[in-house]
């Protein structure tokens, strides 16, 4: 991490970031919401993650908030993430033989899928 005033004023203040959301969102849907997270000063982290359920590639977002922005954060998520549907017939093949005619079933999927954690402490570590 380089060093100077730059740093200073990046860093969150200590006890700022109280509130980690996990946000599981379509990987189409991720970019755009990506973009005007960061538009709008939130830090985040995104993981390419998959669902064990369609075993589709999602995107898992780690976004770090004061709980003052929570409210703010999640209507841009519901604001940013479609709700789609897909076609599966893996509830099938996994509990019945091969044999048996397989069906395809349609799930919805998202629009997001939202945990709220509190945040005991964030720091920020530096070499030196
Ligand atoms: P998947 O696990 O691939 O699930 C995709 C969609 O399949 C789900 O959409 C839901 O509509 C359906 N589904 C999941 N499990 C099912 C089951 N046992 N029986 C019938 N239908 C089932 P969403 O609920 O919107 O979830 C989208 C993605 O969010 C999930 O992808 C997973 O990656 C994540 N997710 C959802 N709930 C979660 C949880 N409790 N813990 C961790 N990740 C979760």
């Amino acid at each position: 991490m380089c060093k100077g005033n730059l740093v200073a004023d990046y860093i969150d203040p200590p006890g700022a970031i109280n509130r980690l959301v996990v946000a599981v969102v379509n990987p189409d849907d991720a970019d755009p919401l990506v973009r005007h997270l960061t538009a709008q000063g939130f830090r985040l982290t995104r993981l390419e993650s998959a669902g064990g359920f369609l075993r589709r590639g999602n995107a898992t977002l780690l976004i770090g908030i004061p709980s003052a922005r929570l409210e703010e954060l999640l209507e841009m998520i519901q604001v940013e993430c479609l709700t789609r549907a897909y076609l599966t017939s893996d509830l099938f093949t996994q509990s019945t033989s091969d044999l048996l005619p397989v069906l395809p079933v349609e799930v919805q999927v998202g629009g997001a899928t939202v945990f709220i954690l509190d945040v005991e402490k964030t720091i920020y570590l530096e070499a030196g």
